[in-house]
């Protein structure tokens, strides 16, 4: 036989394209496309579905190693399982370095961590947090060079950030190795001012964690990562955009003809700071940082995705328990807001909320929701054309879409270990019926059929913005 798998009579949809083709899978790969292509061990009859590459998610965290007592209920079995469930096929989350550790152990450590457990495909992102000689001269080049192609840095957070020179020096290293930098862009000093006053006028409760984490400081420190990463003359990224003042940073870059991306999260398009401010302890459900602001920003946020600032929409996925970690037993039952941990989870409504709020209410193009969520990741993170797309040659990665049915997010119904959902009771149109990740069902009408384990660690190529102008590859 030809094929291992035929996905016959579905409305393929890439990032550029809406067209009916049946699709021919052996080994794993996608190997045709066309009409009358042949038998197959196997046919699965997509009449009626939109195909579409399975979802990239390209920042998540599981099972990530924490200073402050915290856990994430999460790792690579549950996490993965979970976004499978919502139609993703590949997660990139990250190796955290720790003060005084090397990054390489950071790195050892993550795969043992991950190594047997993933249900679908996964790459890294390393996070910088201690940027020695050492690090800078030896470690990163070589791991760049191995399949660890893009990290993180954080402006904030006193265990993590890095000051402007240090910014400065990986930045001129990622030009010379071509990495992708990923950007936490708030402002240190503002949010400790604002919590030390804050503090004093006994205002500490989870509504407070948005105004201590204020837009002023969010879009200050944006302006200048982009204006650093100007100096050094390299592509970088800010992650999870909060709302109107830094996109209109990132839109200022890029009009100027910079390298500057953005991503933003489904947080910041259906919450607000009104949710931090709900009754009793609820309110800590809801503590991410950036934290979600108003409905302008909301509004600003979907003009972004739909006019092309943002090319990344990804989950943020920070499994942290209310139960036991969000401030109740970790630190009492009105723990002050700087305890609470800073995320909330989403690998799995990640998909069916863009579809549904972004698609179906016309807010976003079909093909547009495909870039947000798979090609752009994949090029930007060296994974494309192997993923992220819907090509001869690509991993069958794949996720058929009912565009009609109707669903309601329910905790309940979830497969990842957090003990809430934010979006609890939000009704959904559209939802992935069956998902493929290299040609295997990974999960069926919202339900897991895999085993842990065949998910695949992918090394990452150089990011497409990193390369030479000109490139075959192209962007
Ligand atoms: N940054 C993240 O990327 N995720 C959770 C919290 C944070 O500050
Ligand atoms: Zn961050
Ligand atoms: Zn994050
Ligand atoms: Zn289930």
């Amino acid at each position: 036989q030809r094929f291992d798998t035929l996905v016959k009579n579905g409305l393929i949809t890439t990032a550029v394209d809406t067209y009916y083709a049946d699709i021919g899978i052996k080994a794993g790969r996608i190997v045709a496309l066309g009409h009358e292509l042949g038998e197959a061990a196997e046919v699965i009859d997509a009449e009626g579905l939109w195909v579409l590459p399975g979802g990239i998610d390209a920042h998540c965290h599981l099972d990530q190693p924490l200073g402050d007592g915290a856990v994430m209920a999460d790792g690579f079995f549950s996490g993965t399982r979970s976004a499978a469930c919502g139609g993703t096929t590949t997660v990139m989350p990250f190796a955290a370095q720790q003060k005084g550790q090397s990054l390489r152990a950071a790195v050892d450590d993550y795969h043992r961590r991950s190594e047997g457990q993933a249900f679908i495909d996964y790459a890294f992102h390393m996070i910088v947090t201690d940027p020695t000689e050492t690090v800078l001269k030896e470690e990163l080049p070589a791991l760049i060079k191995e399949g660890y192609s893009s990290f993180k840095i954080y402006m904030t957070y006193d265990d993590l950030k890095l000051n402007d020179r240090e910014i400065l020096n990986v930045l001129a290293l990622a030009r010379r190795e071509g990495a992708m930098v990923m950007v936490h862009a708030e402002n240190a000093d503002c949010i400790a001012y604002l919590t030390e006053l804050l503090t004093e006028s006994g205002n500490t409760g989870p509504y407070y964690h948005g105004v201590a984490h204020s837009s002023i400081g969010e879009r200050e420190a944006s302006h200048r990562a982009i204006s650093l990463a100007e100096l050094v003359d390299v592509p970088v990224l800010i992650v999870h955009v909060s709302g109107t003042q830094t996109i209109e940073q990132i839109r200022w870059a890029q009009s100027r003809g910079l390298r500057v991306y953005g991503e933003t999260c489904p947080q910041y398009l259906m919450l607000t700071a009104k949710d931090l401010d709900r009754d009793g302890f609820d309110g800590a459900k809801y503590v991410c940082s950036p934290p979600p602001r108003d409905p302008a920003a909301q509004e600003a946020v979907w003009q972004g995705l739909e006019s092309g600032v943002f090319q990344v929409f990804s989950s943020d996925h920070a499994p942290f328990r209310f139960e036991d970690v969000k401030g109740k037993k970790l630190h009492g039952e009105h723990a002050h807001f700087e305890h609470i941990p800073n995320g909330i989870p989403g690998l799995e409504t990640r998909l069916p909320i863009l579809f549904s709020e972004g698609v179906v209410k016309e807010r976003i193009d079909v093909t547009r929701f495909v870039a947000l969520t798979a090609t752009n990741p994949a090029k930007i993170y060296g994974l494309y054309p192997r993923k992220g797309t819907i090509a001869i040659g690509s991993d069958a990665d794949l996720t058929l879409w009912d565009a009609t049915a109707k669903s309601t997010i329910r905790n309940a119904d979830l497969h990842h270990a957090v003990d809430y959902t934010p979006y609890e009771g939000l009704e959904l149109t559209g939802r992935p019926m069956l998902t493929l990740c290299r040609g295997r069902v990974v999960s069926r009408a919202g339900e897991p059929e895999n085993e842990a384990g065949y998910g695949e660690f992918l090394k990452c190529d150089t990011p497409q913005p990193a390369r030479p102008r000109g490139n075959a590859k192209g962007f």
